[in-house]
Order: C-alpha cells, then sequence, then structure tokens
C-alpha cells in the first residue's frame, strides 16, 4: 500500500467519505496520544518502565501482585483525570452531524470519545471508569481522586468490595479474558455493514480487535489507515495516511463537508 499524507489526500477517499452511508470509526491508543495518554507500548514511563505492559493487563498478574496492578491503573486513571479530548477526537464527534450513520469502535478504556460528543461508542476492551469486584464482579465507585497523583503512580492496594470483601479490580478487559460478546458482536456487525472504515491510531495486533478492519474489507468496505508509522494493516487497507490522527482528521472533515 502507497502511504500519502494528508497534503495529498486522495480524492477517492474523500469523494467516499461524501458518499458514504455508514461509517465505522475503529480507533486505539494513538488517537488519544495528543491528548497526553500514553500509547500502550508506552504506557510505561516513569515507574512503570521496567514492566511490559502486556505482562501487567493480565489476571495472573493482579493475584500476583494486586497493588501494582492496581497502582498502575490508578496512574493511568489519574492521567485521564486530568487529559482532555484531542482534535482528533472532537473530528469524529463532529464527522457524526455529516454521515447518515457513523459508529465509533474503541479498544482505548478512557472516555475522550464521549467527553468530544462521541455517543453509543463501543467499548471493545472496557473502561478505567468502571472498577468491579475482582471476586464477585460487583461494581465499585471510586472517590474522584486528587489530581496530583505523584509522577509515575506507585504501589497502590485495590479498595475492598462491600459485599463481599474481594479486591477491587480494573473495569477493562485483560489478555486473555474475553471480550464482552454483546459489545464485539455489535462491533463485528458495523463493521460487515459500513460503506466505509477509519482504522485510527491502532497497531492492529491484538486480537480479536484487530479482525474489525478485516472483516469491513472482506465485506466489501474501504479501509482507510491514519497513523504516522507503519502497521499491520499497511498491505490490507485501501488508503493509509501517515500523520497523527489530530492533524488528519480535522483536515479530512474540513475536506470533505466543511470546505466552502
Ligand atoms: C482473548 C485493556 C481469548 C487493558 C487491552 C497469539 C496470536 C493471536 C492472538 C493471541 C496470541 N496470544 C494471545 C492472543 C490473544 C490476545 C492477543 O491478541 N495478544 C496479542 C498481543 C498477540 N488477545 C487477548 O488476550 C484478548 N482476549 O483473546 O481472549 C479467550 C478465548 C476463550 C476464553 C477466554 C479468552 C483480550 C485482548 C484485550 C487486552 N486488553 N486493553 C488495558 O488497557 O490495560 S489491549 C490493549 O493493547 C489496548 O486496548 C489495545 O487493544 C492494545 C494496544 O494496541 P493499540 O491500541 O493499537 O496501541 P499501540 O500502543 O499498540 O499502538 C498505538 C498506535 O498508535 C501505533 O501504531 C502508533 O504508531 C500510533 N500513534 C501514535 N501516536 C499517534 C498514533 N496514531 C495516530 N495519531 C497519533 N498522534
Ligand atoms: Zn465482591
Amino acid at each position: 500500500m502507497q502511504s500519502t499524507t494528508i497534503e495529498t489526500t486522495p480524492p477517492e477517499l474523500i469523494a467516499a467519505l461524501q458518499a458514504a452511508q455508514h461509517v465505522v470509526v475503529f480507533t486505539g491508543a494513538g488517537v488519544s496520544a495528543e491528548s497526553g495518554i500514553p500509547t500502550f507500548r508506552d504506557a510505561l514511563t516513569g515507574l512503570w518502565g521496567r514492566f511490559d505492559a502486556q505482562a501487567l493487563a493480565t489476571p495472573e498478574a493482579f493475584r500476583r501482585d494486586p497493588d501494582l496492578v492496581w497502582g498502575w491503573y490508578e496512574w493511568r486513571r489519574m492521567q485521564l483525570l486530568r487529559a482532555l479530548p484531542n482534535p482528533a477526537h472532537l473530528a469524529i464527534a463532529e464527522l457524526a452531524q455529516h454521515v447518515p450513520r457513523l459508529t465509533v469502535v474503541t479498544q482505548n478504556v478512557d472516555d475522550l470519545h464521549e467527553r468530544a460528543g462521541s455517543a453509543d461508542v463501543l467499548h471493545l476492551h472496557g473502561s478505567l471508569h468502571q472498577p468491579r469486584c475482582f471476586d464477585c464482579g460487583r461494581p465499585h465507585v471510586l472517590p474522584p481522586a486528587p489530581p496530583d497523583e505523584p509522577e509515575g503512580g506507585r504501589r497502590l492496594s485495590p479498595p475492598r468490595c462491600r459485599q463481599c470483601g474481594g479486591p477491587v479490580r480494573p473495569g477493562v478487559v485483560w489478555f486473555g479474558e474475553s471480550l464482552p460478546e454483546d459489545i464485539l458482536a455489535a462491533a463485528f456487525a458495523a463493521a460487515q455493514a459500513c460503506d466505509l472504515l477509519f482504522a485510527i491510531g491502532t497497531s492492529a495486533l491484538v486480537y480479536p480487535a484487530a479482525q474489525i478492519p478485516l472483516l469491513a474489507l472482506h465485506a466489501g468496505a474501504r479501509v482507510a489507515q491514519v497513523n504516522p508509522t507503519a502497521t499491520a494493516l499497511d498491505d490490507e487497507c485501501t488508503w493509509s495516511l501517515r500523520g497523527a490522527a489530530g492533524a488528519v482528521m480535522p483536515k479530512l472533515l474540513q475536506a470533505a463537508f466543511l470546505a466552502a
């Protein structure tokens, strides 16, 4: 796939967006990078530099060292409380005003799409804002944390469930855990029904989420990727826009719908 930069957006992509009846926007950590949220692979700055994110994002890691894993997620939640949606989130939310149907599917556990104005976001991997009891599953309400969380986080004992006393865990899908079936089914259905899918800020390596752009392609949709670097999707997608989401998405929206 020959990549283009936003300055040379293919007119066929603009036309496809203008004509689309159903657009799917599929996002990964890269869409939140310009909000200051580290992407998954570099989420390990500061104290976490010596751990592999994938090793921390598992039920085994939480069983083995709940304070380490809970501390990491609280550190990430604090970052999120201080973060704001960026121009990519805002352009994606605005896109809903210009196409007949828009489905936002995200791998991210942040709420930046919602805070930018997107509705009915499909969260394939859960949310930092939905902690629950590790043992009985009861939802747990966390007090809003102090925004002055020390840089790099620290070990932190998880709160205990008020129902059974079990440890509270983050409301995310860990490696080795199943995705919420209804949400995954809705995302697959949207991918197979859409005319155009944007894959924004994802390395497209984690399954089953990474199947989504491929399902769209196999169902006859066209796929446009937005990413500053090469990914596993490069050879599959119809268009590949090399650039930051916060720069590319507003220009795409402008070129397709807002140009005088
Ligand atoms: C399951 C929540 C089965 C937690 C996450 C071997 C082969 C195939 C699959 C597997 C395998 N071994 C194991 C598996 C399964 C595994 C998997 O896929 N592993 C991978 C690593 C090979 N999958 C699972 O375990 C899933 N569950 O399979 O269950 C099962 C079956 C039966 C019974 C029970 C279970 C569960 C996966 C979900 C894990 N949870 N997140 C948390 O957040 O802590 S995954 C997490 O990592 C993210 O959610 C995301 O999905 C993934 C990271 O990917 P990205 O979002 O793409 O982020 P990344 O950092 O990789 O890339 C960022 C991109 O942005 C880069 O390309 C960068 O260039 C770009 N970028 C940077 N800046 C910008 C930008 N783009 C645009 N603009 C910018 N400014
Ligand atoms: Zn409980």
